[in-house]
């Protein structure tokens, strides 16, 4: 049985949505980050850098949504979440999922999680158009698209989560209005199973 350590609208939750688009069978061990349990040395057993996304797995423990990602669309073939291996559509979903990692969630954790040190004003207003002008690269690619790729891939699901946190403390209010994103967040979430997913979601870091 596939075990996902999660904390509720981390970035683990694009991992919670492909195991459910895809299909398996799996359980979600939820690891409450603002209360430190990422900390415990339980959870470092499982993910010694104390990060979620982990993913239980008979054969160990994978970490990285990046790694993650591929791995759940790779075990549900017939759902062509990722175009297959060895193809060029895989090497540019691969690029697309290491820039959302290494740049848009980059960006977005100066603003919300700024590290030490780096908590002042003029860091905090960088990093704000650090995700402005990622955004903007994103929105341009999606114009007259539905998806990342040529379809519904881990890709849409991964970018769908860093659009949710647009409306997180420190971003709110602080983005420039982009319509393909808008667009795209619609489609993402018209999915039921998704949007009870958020619901959920939203609830438990509600109540952390
Ligand atoms: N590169 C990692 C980043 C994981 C990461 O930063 N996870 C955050 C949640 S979005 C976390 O576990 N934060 C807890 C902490 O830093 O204490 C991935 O994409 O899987």
């Amino acid at each position: 049985m596939l075990r996902l350590h999660h904390a509720p609208m981390a970035c683990s939750l694009a991992s919670r949505f492909a195991l459910v688009e895809a299909g398996l069978a799996h359980e979600i061990a939820f690891i409450h980050t603002t209360k430190g349990e990422q900390n415990t040395p339980a959870y470092r057993q499982i993910n010694p850098r104390g990060k979620v996304p982990a993913l239980e797995t008979d054969q160990g423990v994978l970490t990285e949504s990046t790694a993650i990602l591929p791995f759940i669309a790779d075990l549900a073939p017939d759902k062509a979440l990722l175009p297959p291996v060895g193809a060029f559509a895989r090497a540019q979903a691969q690029a697309w999922l290491s820039f959302l990692s290494s740049t848009l969630h980059t960006a977005m954790r100066a603003v919300m999680a700024p590290a030490v040190g780096c908590e002042g004003e003029a860091a905090r207003t960088a990093a704000v158009a650090r995700v402005a002008a990622t955004l903007e690269e994103i929105d341009a690619h999606l114009a007259g698209r539905d998806h990342m790729l040529d379809a519904f891939s881990v890709c849409d699901l991964y970018l769908g989560v860093f659009l949710l946190w647009r409306a997180a403390p420190g971003l709110a209010g602080q983005l420039p209005a982009l319509s393909n994103l808008d667009l795209f967040q619609q489609r993402l979430f018209s999915r039921t199973a998704l949007a009870a997913i958020v619901g959920e979601e939203l609830r438990l870091r509600m109540a952390a």
